[in-house]
Order: C-alpha cells, then sequence, then structure tokens
C-alpha cells in the first residue's frame, strides 16, 4: 500500500507554508480517553502486549486533534524486556530496569526469543495501518542504543548517568557488547514494523545530554550510525528522525555521522543556532517547550508563531521539545494545532 501524506512529503524533503504537526507522547495520560482505556490492563507492559488497547491508544490523538502522524503505542524499554532484563513500571517513579550484572560477561543474545516477546507490537502496528486514514502517516520507534543501555545499567532514568559513564571509561568494550546487542535487536524490532506498516521510523536517544564529545561520539553517534546502517541493510528504507535530547554543540556531529531523514531538537536550542548547523536536506522536528503547553495563553501563540516564522524556509515538522505532560489541558493542544493550520507564514 502506497501512502501520501503530508507528515511524509516534509520528512522526505518538501517545504510546506503550514507544517505537518504530532506532538510526542500526544498518546497517554493527559487524555480521559486513554486513562480510560489504561485501566482495562494489568499493568503498562500488558498495555503495551495488547494489540487491542495499543491500536486504540494510538489512535485517539488523530481522531481527538487530527494530528499529521501517530505514533505507536509502546515503549521503549519492551526491547530490554525481549533481551531477558526484568522491566517494571512503578507508579510516580516510572520504568525500574533490574537484570544487568557488572561483574560477569554478557550473555549471548538470543534474537528469536526477543523479537518474540515484542512481537504483539508488529500486530498493533499492522491493526493501526489498517485503520489509519492513507493521508496520515504512522511512526515506528524505538530507543537509541545508549539511551536503552542506560535503563539497563542505571536501572531508571533521570539518574546523573554515573554508572554508564563510569563503565564507558573503565570498560569500554564491555559497554559497546551491550550496544551492540541492543542494535541487533532494535533493528530487527525496527525493519519489522516498517515491514508490517510503519511509514516512518523515530530513534529516541533521551539521555544523550552532559556528555563529553568524546564519549557522545563513541557511544552516541556510532551507535545511532549502526542502528540506521543495519535497518539498512535488513533492507527498510523508510525515512529516520533522530532525536539526540540535549546534544548541544555534540549535534553537528551526530548529524554528519548518522545522516537522518529528520531531527527532533529538544527545547534548549536556539533556531538560529539550528539553521546555522543543520543542513536543508535534514528536516527539523521540534521543539515547543511543553510547559508552555500547559500555560497556554498568548504566551503560547507568540512561541508557535516563532517557531514557524524560524523554519518558514526549510522542511519542518511542528513538534515539542519532549513529550506531551500528563496535566496538559486538551484546549491547549486544540489551541496550537488550530493555530498552526490558520497560519500562512
Ligand atoms: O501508565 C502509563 O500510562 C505510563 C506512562 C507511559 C506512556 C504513555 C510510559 C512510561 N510510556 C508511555 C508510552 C510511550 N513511551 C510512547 C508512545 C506514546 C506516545 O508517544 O504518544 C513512546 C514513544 C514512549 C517512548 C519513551 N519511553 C521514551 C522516549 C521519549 C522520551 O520521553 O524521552 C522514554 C525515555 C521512555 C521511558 C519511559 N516510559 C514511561 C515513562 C514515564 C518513561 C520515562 C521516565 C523516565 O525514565 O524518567
Amino acid at each position: 500500500m502506497s501512502h501520501s501524506s503530508h507528515f511524509l512529503s516534509v520528512l522526505n524533503g518538501q517545504s510546506s507554508p503550514i507544517p505537518p504537526i504530532w506532538m510526542m507522547r500526544q498518546a497517554g495520560r493527559h487524555l480521559p480517553e486513554y486513562l480510560e482505556l489504561r485501566a482495562r490492563a494489568k499493568d503498562f507492559m500488558d498495555f503495551c502486549y495488547s494489540p487491542s488497547l495499543a491500536c486504540e491508544a494510538t489512535l485517539q490523538p488523530i481522531r481527538r486533534y487530527d494530528m499529521d502522524a501517530a505514533i505507536l503505542f509502546a515503549d521503549i524499554l519492551l526491547v530490554l524486556d525481549g533481551m531477558g532484563f526484568s522491566v517494571h513500571f512503578e507508579k510516580g517513579i516510572g520504568p525500574i530496569v533490574t537484570g544487568y550484572q557488572a561483574e560477569k560477561t554478557l550473555p549471548l543474545l538470543n534474537l528469536e526469543k526477543a523479537l518474540q516477546t515484542v512481537s504483539p507490537v508488529f500486530e498493533t502496528a499492522q491493526r493501526v495501518r489498517e485503520h489509519l486514514p492513507k493521508t496520515k502517516a504512522l511512526i515506528g520507534f524505538c530507543g537509541s542504543p545508549w539511551t536503552v543501555g542506560l535503563y539497563a545499567i542505571e536501572g531508571r532514568g533521570g539518574t546523573d548517568k554515573s554508572e554508564i559513564r563510569k563503565l564507558a571509561y573503565q570498560a569500554p568494550e564491555r559497554l559497546t557488547d551491550l550496544l551492540d546487542q541492543i542494535i541487533e535487536v532494535s533493528a530487527h524490532y525496527l525493519a519489522r514494523q516498517a515491514e508490517v506498516g510503519a511509514n516512518a521510523l523515530m530513534l529516541f536517544e533521551s539521555w544523550a545530554e552532559g556528555l563529553p564529545n568524546d564519549l557522545f561520539e563513541k557511544f552516541v553517534s556510532t551507535p545511532n550510525r549502526k542502528l540506521i546502517q543495519r535497518v539498512r541493510d535488513l533492507g527498510s528504507d523508510v525515512p529516520i528522525i533522530a532525536f539526540p535530547r540535549g546534544a548541544g554543540s555534540n549535534l553537528p556531529h551526530f548529524l554528519e555521522h548518522v545522516q537522518p531523514q529528520g531531527v527532533g531538537l529538544d527545547t534548549a536550542v536556539n533556531p538560529d543556532y539550528i539553521k546555522s548547523v543543520v543542513p536543508k536536506s535534514i528536516t527539523v522536528q521540534g521543539h515547543l517547550d511543553p510547559l508552555l503547553l500547559i500555560a497556554g495563553g498568548d504566551a503560547l501563540d507568540q512561541r508557535v508563531d516563532a517557531l514557524l516564522e524560524a523554519y518558514s524556509d526549510r522542511p519542518y515538522i511542528f513538534n515539542l521539545g519532549h513529550g506531551v505532560r500528563p496535566e496538559t489541558p486538551i484546549a491547549h493542544v486544540e489551541q496550537v494545532v488550530k493555530r498552526i493550520r490558520a497560519s500562512r507564514v
């Protein structure tokens, strides 16, 4: 089936006076219909592995907001679950991962088993693509190797990354082994998502902030490059958006080495800087502050206008700099969508 969506044409390099819109975490806890659905599953992992629930959650923001793209409802930590780590979600804390043994050699990867574990996600992708209008794109995704490895080693997100950084310095080959396994599973995971229905893929490198450039190059840029290369080797040619959150001045190196079709930007970057370092051949996606989406009002309108103006001369996909927060008013999301679609910069 061929798809001609506004989202895909811009991701493929076409500029447009009105950018396509979607928002990271557009499905999820700010939507009452998601909370209602979520209550039907035993726990969050169970929800992710239930194709009918996950399909419905993926479609909810398309119905409510008419977003240009749907993002597959799943989580970046499913890959670790597939690899045999234990993954739990604790209320108010977030994901907790156990099973990494610093002193032991990494067990051999069982790729078949890992893919079998995450296989409900492929069914979700297929179902979503069947239900989604042709004019809307489906984005598949996974976590980038460093970020997924960070959860395995640190046990959770939001740390100062000291365990994984120490490992990177003291035993770089051990970290490389772990990231290589993550790359192998993730590449098959992504290629399969694309095979069954995803029209684009996104790599979430959510914990790339604060790294010295040598570490960043070795454990962020190189693994993302390897992952994309492996996805291509497996025969998938869908466009890929990389999101190296907090890359800062490491961004030019990242883009040069990884060469994604699109780059997701975080809240901290200045559009003038972005225009000077991101070639026009790479589609820019981002980067409204999710807190401004909570605040609303004129400040929200003004910043939306500023982003549209800043990127009016290049391929641009509107998004946030990070995910929609649970306390976000629905009316503010509607306000943004309406304003963008009424705009003509
Ligand atoms: O009970 C619940 O509803 C749990 C909340 C929740 C949701 C809705 C989690 C736990 N994950 C998700 C879905 C999810 N996660 C999606 C699909 C929905 C959508 O985007 O609309 C996606 C793309 C993700 C990706 C994800 N998970 C990332 C990368 C994006 C980012 O936020 O940087 C990360 C880091 C995770 C880990 C994770 N899963 C859940 C939480 C609360 C977190 C982050 C918390 C942390 O470690 O600090």
